[in-house]
């Protein structure tokens, strides 16, 4: 029997989402290999079993919202807009790189997608999605920003202050707390006595929202109202992903040790990208051969972006001081 897809999703939103977590998918895993033989420069931290979120939510946004995202952001950088070639060979430090090669994984920016900046600071994008938001509202703009962050990142001060200044201002921004259960190695249930993040949102008075991150439609239509919502000056929304990441911290890190073995197992049987061809399979969306199709044009374009990366150049190291200071 046929369960059809939720009310307002589109087959062709649904294809859309699952070429994205392809996209993210497959980067990430070429980018771990790539970062296994010594190509990839600075950390590497991997979204493998996050893609849902970045995918459901970055499907509602246009290049004039503004996304900060984190230290494991490479999702949110594809989602927004980046190209994989852009985001292969800026890891690999090229010129060809989103940033010139100059910032690797944590300092990827494309502004003119709206990708404004990952980075190594846990928090502060939080601060600074509250301020594009109020920004635009005081131009008269309709558009939102948007911060992509952990659990962790919720118990630093920056998470109050920042869905504070937003909930006064009834700022057009979008809280998503991604909520892996592990900052590094530290569970969010030794760190906090309360680890539902959303119903930190009453403190502010805003709509607090806990979906199943690892559900891309799930994801996709909370997001959409919590959009829709603050593009039409209903101010903003915090939501909260549960979810989890199946490789480690970073790249070179333990995967275990500090959670259990079946808890990771558990967590693969629920991929996001299997839950999503399970249901457009189950409501007669998608043929197997359709998605494996889509999963082999996705891997090209990602062996093509290796590849690509690899060929690109370094910076002119008589470049070093450009992009540094604004032009005057
Ligand atoms: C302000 C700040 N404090 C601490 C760190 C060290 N640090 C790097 S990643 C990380 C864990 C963050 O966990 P979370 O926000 O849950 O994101 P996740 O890595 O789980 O995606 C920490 C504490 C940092 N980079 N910045």
């Amino acid at each position: 029997m046929s369960s059809r897809l939720p009310a307002g999703v589109t087959r062709d939103q649904a294809l859309a989402l699952y070429r994205m977590m392809q996209t993210i998918r497959q980067s990430e895993e070429g980018l771990a290999k790539a970062c296994a033989s010594g190509l990839v420069h600075g950390a590497c931290h991997t979204y493998v079993g996050e893609e849902a979120i970045a995918s459901g939510v970055c499907a509602h946004l246009t290049h004039d919202d503004a996304v900060f995202s984190t230290h494991r952001g490479h999702g949110h950088a594809l989602a927004k807009g980046v190209t994989p070639r852009e985001l292969f060979a800026e890891l690999f430090g090229r010129e060809t790189g989103c940033s010139h090669g100059r910032g690797g994984s944590m300092h990827l920016f494309k502004p003119e997608v709206g990708l404004m900046g990952t980075s190594g600071i846990v928090a502060p994008c939080i601060l600074q999605a509250a301020g594009a938001g109020y920004s635009f509202k005081l131009r008269g703009l309709p558009h939102v920003g948007v911060a992509f962050f952990g659990d962790g990142a919720s118990n630093n001060g920056a998470f109050h202050e920042g869905l504070n200044l937003a909930a006064i201002y009834q700022a057009p921004t979008l809280f998503v707390c991604e909520n892996n259960q592990y900052a590094t190695e530290v569970a969010f249930s030794y760190a906090t006595r309360n680890t539902d993040v959303y119903k930190k949102a009453a403190s502010f008075d805003m709509p607090g929202i806990c979906v199943d991150g690892n559900d891309a439609l799930a994801v996709y239509q909370a997001a959409g109202e919590a959009i829709a919502r603050a593009r039409a000056g209903g101010g903003p929304t915090l939501i909260e992903c549960k979810t989890y990441r199946t490789r480690a911290h970073a790249e070179g890190m333990r995967e275990s040790g500090y959670r259990p073995l079946e808890d990771i197992e558990a967590w693969k049987r629920r991929d996001p990208l299997k839950l999503l061809a399970g249901r457009l399979s189950a409501a007669d969306e998608a043929s197997q051969a359709e998605l494996d199709a889509i999963a082999e044009q996705v891997r090209l374009i990602v062996e093509d972006a290796a590849e690509f990366a690899r060929n690109s150049p370094y910076p002119d190291g008589a470049t070093a001081t450009d992009h540094v200071y604004a032009e005057a």
